[in-house]
């Protein structure tokens, strides 16, 4: 007997939606997917849902946000902090439409705010990143905030803030977003409908920045070093059948060096203690909201969904570079020695279309409908999220709104997924980020970077994208080159210098070929 007990009850019982985005976070960072950062909420959300292993963002922060709000392709509405997305609708909006309560904390990154999109409420930055501690100005008797841009924007339900600086001497962004939260759900939570809630973290998003309670927890830990849990995580993920040993471990990245050979190997720890303790504080907090909504008791209708925005970040990016991370005046990123081991088994960092900058954990638990603890190795996207949302909502997505054309849906519900079927997918998915693109069908990965030569992946037999079969299979290379190229045009993947350069290379490869 099916426990999805909800269908053709949908307009009766409509589950409560908590969705849930951490921010350049890698892979294999949390315990579920083989991470030794103690993150035992989501954990145990994956014992109790279902976790899938080939689910897809867009590389980075704005673009990956703006697909996961609308169902759509980033190049199709437009994205950044400065841009307001056109021709779509907003998870919110839908929702909002069918009668649900929308609230919102945490990082937005479009150039409107939450209210002007379909929440009802939201508390948090509308900006790509900021200082943990104080996002705002000098306070009183404490040192100068560590920065890298002067201002940034942020959002309290209709006003805006330039900066924001909070008066809680305590402020700490990822508790002050679940705070929020909470008291959002106290003050909605047992109203007569259904709610939809999206935190959006920007944990572990650089400056690290953590207490230093939680920092303590991990210190000495990485004394190890990046091979070994590099290595440890590959086995354990291997153990949980996340991934496969026939696939081999990315090699370390040929600019990391040997931690053998690394000085400051305590400097290097203490990098990693800082991040992991950011981790581990939004786990907590997650629990937080977790408890509240059983304490609602609402657990056994709510669906929650967990992901990250993009892959481990390798940028480097050192404003205060005397003063040691974990500090509010300080503004340090983790570097790439770590982000090589947080995007463990895989290759790359945020902002590229290899595995380890789209490939995300998702998580999904929903106590009514979703089996517990299965692992699911169906590929989807985060276009898929708002499908999903109007599936399980039973609304509708609309061909307009407001006056204006929305798109039609680019995305595909995962629900089949989550009832344990074989859902038909997607034909192709694309990526595209600045000078990195990609085309998936099937096994096959299509990868393009600036004008290099394509290289073409097997996904089943070598995930970790390590053998280039482009010159095997020439006329795969082709196929795919020339659905890259239409989609580009159909969702206005803009032309730039590299696409002419691009298209010059090929014709030279024609030419001249090796
Ligand atoms: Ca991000």
């Amino acid at each position: 007997m099916p426990r999805w007990l909800w269908a053709g009850e949908a307009s009766r019982d409509r589950p409560n939606i908590v969705l849930i985005m951490a921010d350049d976070m890698g892979f294999s960072d949390i315990g579920c997917y083989g991470g030794e950062i103690q993150t035992p909420n989501l954990d145990r959300l994956a014992k109790e849902g279902v976790r899938f292993t080939q689910f897809y963002n867009n590389a980075k922060c704005s673009p990956t946000r703006a697909s996961l709000m609308t169902g759509l392709h980033y190049q199709q509405v437009g994205a950044g902090a400065s841009i307001k997305m056109e021709n779509c609708v907003t998870i919110a909006e839908v929702l909002k439409a069918a009668g649900y309560r929308t609230l919102m904390v945490g990082k937005w990154h479009h150039g409107d705010i939450p209210v002007e999109r379909g929440f009802d409420r939201h508390f948090g930055l509308t900006d790509g990143c900021c200082n943990y501690f104080n996002p705002g100005k000098r306070r009183p008797g404490e040192k100068e905030p560590g920065r890298k841009k002067p201002v940034r924007r942020w959002a309290i339900d209709d006003k805006v803030f330039l900066p924001y600086t909070p008066e809680d001497k305590d402020f700490y962004t990822t508790d002050a977003f679940t705070d929020h939260a909470l008291a959002y759900l106290d003050q909605y939570g047992q109203e007569d409908r259904p709610f939809f809630l999206y935190a959006a973290y920007t944990a572990p998003h650089y400056p690290l920045h953590a207490w230093p309670e939680d920092i303590a927890r991990y210190r000495g830990k990485y004394m190890v070093g990046w091979d070994a849990i590099r290595q440890q995580r590959f086995e354990r993920m291997v153990k949980m059948g996340l991934i496969e040993r026939r696939w081999s471990m990315s090699l370390r990245d040929p600019e990391v060096p040997r931690w053998e050979e690394v000085e400051d190997k305590e400097a290097w720890d203490l990098k990693m203690a800082v991040y992991a303790a950011m981790i581990d504080r939004m786990d907590q907090n997650i629990g937080r909201i977790l408890t509240k909504i059983r304490e609602l008791g609402k657990e056994d209708n709510t669906l929650v969904l967990f992901l990250s925005d993009n892959g481990g970040c390798a940028e480097f990016v050192h404003t205060t570079p005397d003063i040691p991370p974990g500090p509010m005046e300080s503004y340090r990123t983790v570097d790439r020695p770590w982000a090589n081991a947080s995007n463990t088994p895989f290759r790359k960092y945020k902002s590229w279309d290899h595995e380890g900058g789209i490939a995300t954990p998702l998580i999904a638990c929903w106590p009514r409908a979703v089996e517990p603890g299965q692992i699911t190795h169906q590929v989807g996207h985060l276009i898929d999220i708002m499908a999903t949302c109007a599936d399980v909502a039973g609304a509708e997505y609309p061909s307009s709104f407001g006056g204006n054309q929305v798109l039609p849906l680019e995305g595909k519900s995962l629900l089949p997924i989550l009832q344990g079927k074989t859902r038909e997918g997607h034909k192709e998915l694309f990526w595209q980020y600045r000078n990195t693109y990609a085309v998936r069908q099937g096994k096959w990965k299509l990868l393009g970077v600036d004008t290099n030569p394509w290289e073409l992946y097997d996904m089943e037999a070598d995930r970790t994208e390590l053998h280039d079969l482009a010159d095997e299979h020439p006329e795969k290379v082709k196929e795919l080159a020339a659905l890259y190229g239409a989609w580009a045009k159909r969702c206005g993947a803009k032309p730039k210098p590299w696409e002419k350069k691009r298209k010059k290379a090929d014709k030279m490869s024609a030419l001249h070929p090796m």
